[in-house]
């Protein structure tokens, strides 16, 4: 089981305590026990009880209970507890503003037990007299309903996918048969959401690698199986599909299911243009092979130089590959400093201390504490005194750490007329500024748009935060005039942010490009609200290649000494 997995049971068993109204407190040690387990970098499942006793915010109960999740699959008490609360109830969580404190609520005084009895009920304006709902909220409801049944099947994250990945590539690697083995598809071309997994292998013998890639221990269901293809579905509902081909065709079929379709089709063309036909077996002038075993002798010979699969989405790479003009692609490597984290300060999960251990671990020279300024005051914001005695604190930790460079630094909220939420003085005594939108996120385009402006405006100001502010599968990208802010960005020497939560990749890859043609400058940002969040700026450097950025198009791609020559640090 992955750790996702397991804290997946365990919020839902908090979810369906509060459902049947348990305790505070009873519910809370489930979600608790959830994030402890989310935050893990270690494998949990492959944990003794008393390690997993050992994980502040589990405790002895349930440290008992995760192991018998472990070992059999199950919980008791989730499986109790689901015979009352479906499937389909729980789904309503889905739905946004609705927590289990209103859906039980809605099961109470309405007898809701599924999307369709929540959609007659506000249909028919029965939410709105009920007390925390009202007329906006049942408007709202009914909105997303009618998006949410028009959208295909459901895509999972990157990140999420590549934990499957990972533990699919560990159990098929087992077989001895395979001698080449890679995942293909949009997971390959590092897309930020996946519909499918597409695994390639070569092998010799395509029996045994098809035993055992239907023997992966998370499958629920196997929809094919045969020589060269088989297709299974995890308990999940993740798709994933398996060729094995000939070692000889290996790189032919690997560019084949890599795609993206509108790449294949091109390069297609660009083969019958030579008289020569490219399939997953190979590229063929009649009946004899003229390349097939890697993908840089296919591409080679039509013409073009190896295509990173992050570019595959037919924008000008066959082009750039045929002239040679490909961009020499950003790197994890490429990072010198981090420039968005929280801490407890507001709402981050650990302290100063822990944070820069990590991100000194991770490989960098320069970290910008950037907590929340007041206005979020549920994320208990920072006012002139408690950036003080950050201030303080910081101080003091300069001293203990001589690699890396802690800046002080701020998310600060643009509030909904562009003005900014502490006042300049403030802000000027800073080494780092990223201003974000955190409400009123769907204002008119043309609000938000002189919102950002003026935001951008102020010279205080070094960069605005996750620029669009949606949230995949969850929240729309905000609607502005985005070449308008990118012409202003300019001016200023103000910064966009690429923040690499897996659930924002913000700025987009067509945004990334755009902010490139524009000259804008972009950073690359973890936005850790943990010390194993810095892991997620893998994420954000996916998708600013994706938008085809070099290290010299990032501000934190450069040494301190050279940041702080563009960007000179009050503090430091
Ligand atoms: P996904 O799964 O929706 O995230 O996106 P992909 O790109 O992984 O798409 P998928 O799984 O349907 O197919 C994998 C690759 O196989 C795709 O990127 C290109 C190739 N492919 C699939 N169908 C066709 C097709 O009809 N024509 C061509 N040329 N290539 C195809
Ligand atoms: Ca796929
Ligand atoms: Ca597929
Ligand atoms: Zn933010």
């Amino acid at each position: 089981m992955q750790n996702t997995e397991i804290a997946k049971v365990l919020d839902e068993v908090g979810d369906m305590l509060e459902l049947s109204g348990e305790n505070f407190f009873r519910v809370r040690a489930y979600h608790n026990a959830a994030r402890a387990i989310h935050d893990q970098s270690a494998a949990v499942a492959k944990m003794t009880r008393d390690e997993i006793d050992k994980i502040p915010g589990i405790g002895a109960d349930l440290a008992g209970k995760i192991a018998t999740l472990i070992t059999t699959g199950e919980l008791p008490l989730h499986r109790e507890l689901s015979r009352k609360f479906t499937g389909e109830l729980l789904e309503l969580r889905t739905i946004p503003g609705l927590g289990p404190k209103r859906i039980k609520t809605l099961i109470d005084r309405l007898h809701i037990r599924n999307r369709a009895d929540l959609e007659r009920a506000a249909k028919a304006g029965k939410l709105r007299g009920i007390k925390g709902f009202g007329q906006t909220m049942e408007e709202k409801i009914l909105e997303t309903i009618a998006r949410t049944e028009s959208q295909p099947a459901r895509r999972i994250l990157y990140s999420e996918a590549e934990e499957v990945a990972a533990s699919l590539v560990a159990h098929l690697r087992a077989c001895r048969a395979i001698e080449q083995l890679e995942v293909a598809g949009s997971f390959r071309r590092r897309r930020e959401t996946i519909g499918d997994l597409d695994i390639l292998a070569a092998a010799s013998n395509s029996q045994a690698v098809m035993d055992r890639f239907v023997a992966f221990p998370a499958v629920s269901e196997v929809s094919a199986k045969g020589d060269t293809r088989s297709a299974v579905v995890l308990r999940s509902g993740l798709q994933i599909d398996l060729r094995v081909v000939p070692r000889a065709s290996f790189g032919a079929a690997l560019a084949y299911f890599t795609g993206s379709k509108p790449h294949n089709i091109h390069l297609r063309r660009i083969a019958q243009d030579r008289g020569l036909l490219l399939n997953e077996y190979g590229l063929f002038r009649g009946e004899s092979i003229v390349a097939g075993r890697t993908e840089e002798r296919v591409y080679r010979a039509l013409g073009l130089s190896w295509i990173p699969p992050e570019l595959r989405e037919d924008r000008g790479e066959i082009e750039a590959a045929a002239s040679g003009s490909l961009p020499k692609l950003i790197t994890r490597d490429d990072l010198k400093g981090d420039l968005h984290t929280h801490s407890t300060y507001t709402d981050g999960r650990n302290s100063i201390l822990e944070m820069v251990q990590k991100a000194r671990e991770c490989g960098l020279r320069y970290v910008a504490v950037t907590d929340h300024s007041r206005r979020l005051a549920m994320a208990h914001g920072l006012d002139r005194t408690r950036l003080h005695e950050q201030a303080h604190e910081i101080e003091r930790l300069r001293t203990q750490f001589k690699d890396i460079a802690i800046l002080r630094g701020i998310e600060l909220d643009i509030l909904d007329d562009g003005s900014l939420d502490l006042p300049d003085d403030i802000l000027a005594q800073l080494d780092w500024v990223v201003a974000s939108v955190h409400y009123k996120l769907d204002q008119d385009p043309r609000e938000m748009t002189r919102r950002l402006t003026k935001a951008i405006r102020n010279r205080n100001v070094d960069a605005i935060g996750h620029p669009t502010g949606r949230l995949l599968g969850r929240r729309e990208a905000s609607r502005f005039e985005f070449d308008e802010i990118l012409r202003v960005a300019r001016e200023e020497g103000c910064a966009m942010e690429i923040d690499s939560q897996p659930d924002r990749l913000d700025l987009t890859d067509t945004l990334c490009m755009a902010a490139k043609r524009s000259g804008v400058k972009l950073v690359v940002t973890s936005d850790a609200h943990s010390p194993r969040e810095f892991e997620f700026l893998a994420y954000g450097i996916n998708q600013a290649r994706r938008g085809w950025i070099e290290a010299r198009d990032i501000l934190n791609t450069r040494p301190l000494k050279s940041f702080r020559e563009r960007r000179p640090l009050a503090s430091l």
